[in-house]
């Protein structure tokens, strides 16, 4: 009797295992982490990928990599299948706001491409460059960006931060989710997520979530309190942020010096979560960008 009434709480505690396992590989358990919905399980990109790798941080010409990168062609992109917006591919577009890093750009480009090619995404790289001498304004460049972008039909964006490199290619950039926090784990912040509103760094976005928040503010300029006014955003149209693991989601993030601070920007959150309705995609005006074709990706030079 008393072995009969183990066997079968055994039985159901096994049963509860396998039921926690089985969501948990599909990511519903832990904070709507993707847990292994990482690129590891796409068996079409397995074969090249290298899980964690030390990032190159040597500054190399863009001459140089044009013609080790093969596989990019003038623009930036690169397409794995014959180009057909019915196929159903993902269609990444890799968004950076920029101004006067060079050196920066130069390292990222040089891991990205490689980076992109192992996961054999449908990708082009963008630099949405801010050529004026205002106060960068980087939520609304990257505005600009995706207006711009989403004219080549993209369906996943993915807004980058020029100084973050990525450290293990099982981070998908394909939006198998959206929104996605990318940058969970960066070795500035001892590879460990400060905070679990945060969205800022490297972000992927499908178009209907993006469009959805409508898009970035376009009010924040110099440094900080655009990617805080993101998480309102979120939080205020009730999505979650998905995320990798923190194995996957690591990244190294080239040094810097702080930029001028935006003194105004507490201020301006306070009613992020209403304003968010009329500020954004859908207050963007700006003069048509001068758009052209470098080798390793599309130049987008904004004047705000
Ligand atoms: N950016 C530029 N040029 C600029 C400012 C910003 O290209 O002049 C872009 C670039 O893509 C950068 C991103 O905007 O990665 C974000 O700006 P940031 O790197 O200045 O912001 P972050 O949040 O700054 O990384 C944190 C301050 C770190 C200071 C560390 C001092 N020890
Ligand atoms: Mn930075």
């Amino acid at each position: 009797m008393v072995y009969a009434r183990m066997t079968l709480q055994l039985s159901v505690v096994l049963l509860l295992a396998s039921v926690l396992l089985v969501l948990y590989h599909f990511g519903f358990v832990f904070n709507n982490d993707c847990i292994n919905e990482s690129c590891s399980q796409f068996a079409r990109c397995c074969p090249n990928l290298v899980g964690n790798f030390h990032p190159d941080l040597r500054v190399i010409s863009i001459e140089e990599m044009a013609t080790r990168f093969y596989w990019v062609r003038e623009g930036g992109l690169y397409s794995s299948t014959p180009s057909d917006v019915s196929s159903g591919t993902t269609r990444v577009a890799i968004l950076i706001p920029f101004r006067k890093r060079e050196e920066h750009l130069q390292i990222l480009l040089n891991n990205l491409h490689p980076f992109l090619y192992r996961q054999q995404l449908d990708y082009t790289v963008y630099v949405v460059e801010q050529v004026d001498e205002k106060p960068f304004n980087k939520g609304k460049l990257y505005n600009i960006g995706y207006k711009e972008a989403k004219k080549n039909n993209h369906t996943c964006y993915v807004f980058h931060d020029v100084d973050l490199i990525p450290e293990n290619d099982h981070n998908l950039y394909g939006c198998v989710r959206s929104p996605m926090h990318l940058s969970r784990a960066i070795n500035k912040y001892n590879y460990r997520l400060p905070d679990d509103k945060l969205i800022g760094g490297v972000s992927a976005w499908r178009t209907e979530e993006f469009e959805r928040v409508n898009g970035w503010s376009n009010l924040f300029w110099f440094w900080g309190g655009e990617d805080d006014d993101m998480s309102y955003r979120i939080m205020a149209n009730r999505l979650p942020i998905y995320r990798f693991r923190n194995s996957v989601a690591r990244y190294l993030m080239l040094k810097h010096s702080q930029s001028t601070i935006n003194t105004a920007r507490k201020r301006i959150l306070k009613d992020s979560h209403i304003r968010y309705k009329f500020d954004g995609l859908s207050s963007l005006v700006y003069i048509p960008p001068d758009i052209q074709q470098s080798p390793l990706y599309t130049r987008i030079l904004v004047k705000l």
